[in-house]
């Protein structure tokens, strides 16, 4: 076969290859580490436009990630207005505002729930501060993940918790412009080992469902318990019309925060079957699929690179998936022909195909060997003297 599309039918999925976009995290790009050890990296970016003109080599090389997401205060500058068009010089937008109420000492026992009105007030003033920042950036999300938890039974009253946080995402909620989100992360443990208080989607859904419309549920693919099924959370979500975003990375053990499709790039590509069953990568979608990653040993651009490439490969595979003959059989009950169906598409080798279509696109067929050869790392690690930790690694 000479065209060997033709094979796997690639052609008839460039279109919506065409609108995969996948937003970077700034924090990616700083040093980041473990309790045990931050290990620097030459060339680490020493502002927050230095992380964004990281950001935009990863554009650059892939033409997947156009937008770059916030972290406050870890990005705060005088003026966002000038951040913005810094950006948009670059090629790439400013993405979702990510708050933090995770590092200050007032929040030793909670932020949004805290008990302390003057600490929950501070952690709301926060957000609003956040929003603010929106507006200037052009964001449309605020991203919310809370630290907020308990280490032993009986440290908190974990109903009156719910009841508190409730109030606080209202306040917030309230002050949302046309047009803006909330977004609402969970994680089942970390920082907090016993209890936390926005453990589970469920939790997350709640919420998010009495706030109303503009508040929707962030899923991030490492704040799971092993085994459990997240292709599940992510159809069930979308069917409820409340999966807001992404935070895609991969796991082994814990939070681990590694790039996404590393560990089990099955498990990538049956996440996106099931965006793509429910509509995720229509058109008119309005799910953020984002990175939220840390490149403690490895270098940060290309392992950035390497991530959305990750991705794509994963959603080309799942735009294979032969719809017609897996509805026949599952219609037969046939459950081997339906099993092979879906892995005939995950086995589909799409490299070759990705290589050409990126070059039809005037994109380099390769980006991680384009970007090795660009000389992008050493320049910066000769321009670049004492770039910072991430927040992360602080
Ligand atoms: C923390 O575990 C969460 O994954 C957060 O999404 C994220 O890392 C944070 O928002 C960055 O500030
Ligand atoms: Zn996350
Ligand atoms: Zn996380």
């Amino acid at each position: 076969m000479t065209d060997p599309s033709a094979a796997t039918g690639f052609s008839s999925i460039t279109d919506t290859l065409d609108r995969l976009a996948i937003e970077v995290p700034s924090w990616a790009y700083g040093n980041s580490g473990t309790r045990f050890r931050v290990f620097g990296t030459p060339g680490t970016p020493r502002t927050v436009e230095e992380k964004i003109a990281d950001a935009a080599q990863v554009h650059a090389h892939t033409g997947l990630a156009p937008s770059v997401a916030l972290h406050i205060p870890w990005d705060k500058t005088d003026d966002y207005t000038a951040l913005r068009e810094y950006a948009e010089g670059l090629g790439v937008r400013l993405g979702t505002v990510n708050s933090n109420t995770f590092q200050d000492e007032a929040y030793k026992f909670g932020s949004l729930t805290s008990a302390d009105d003057a600490v929950r007030q501070q952690a709301v003033d926060h957000h609003l501060e956040c929003l603010e920042i929106m507006g200037r950036t052009g964001s449309r999300d605020l991203k919310i993940w809370l630290a907020d938890g308990a280490n032993y039974p009986g440290q908190n009253d974990l109903r009156q918790r719910q009841d508190t946080l409730a109030e606080s995402l209202r306040t917030i909620y309230d002050q949302l412009d046309d047009g803006q989100r909330l977004v609402l992360e969970y994680k089942f443990f970390e920082p907090a080992f016993y209890s936390t208080d926005v453990p589970d989607w469920g939790t997350s859904y709640a919420h998010v469902s009495a706030l109303g419309e503009k508040a929707m549920v962030c899923l991030d693919t490492g704040h799971h318990a092993p085994g459990t099924n997240i292709e599940f959370i992510v159809a069930q979500l979308l069917r409820l019309g409340k999966l807001g975003s992404f935070d895609f990375n991969s796991r082994f053990y814990a939070d681990d925060d590694l790039i996404v499709g590393a560990a089990d790039p099955y498990q990538l590509f049956r996440i996106v079957v099931e965006v793509i069953r429910g509509g995720g990568l229509d058109a008119d979608s309005e799910v953020a699929l984002m990175l939220d990653q840390c490149h403690n040993i490895e270098e940060k651009v290309p392992g950035q690179i390497r991530s959305v490439l990750n991705v794509q490969e994963m959603t080309a595979k799942a735009l294979l998936l032969d719809r017609e003959a897996l509805a026949q059989a599952q219609a037969d009950n046939d459950v081997l022909a339906a099993n092979q169906v879906f892995m005939d598409a995950f086995f589909t080798d799409v490299r070759s195909d990705l290589a050409a279509y990126r070059e039809e696109r005037g994109l380099p067929g390769d980006p991680m060997a384009a970007f090795r050869e660009s000389g992008y790392l050493d320049r910066i690690a000769a321009d670049r003297v004492g770039g910072t930790q991430s927040g992360w690694g602080a």
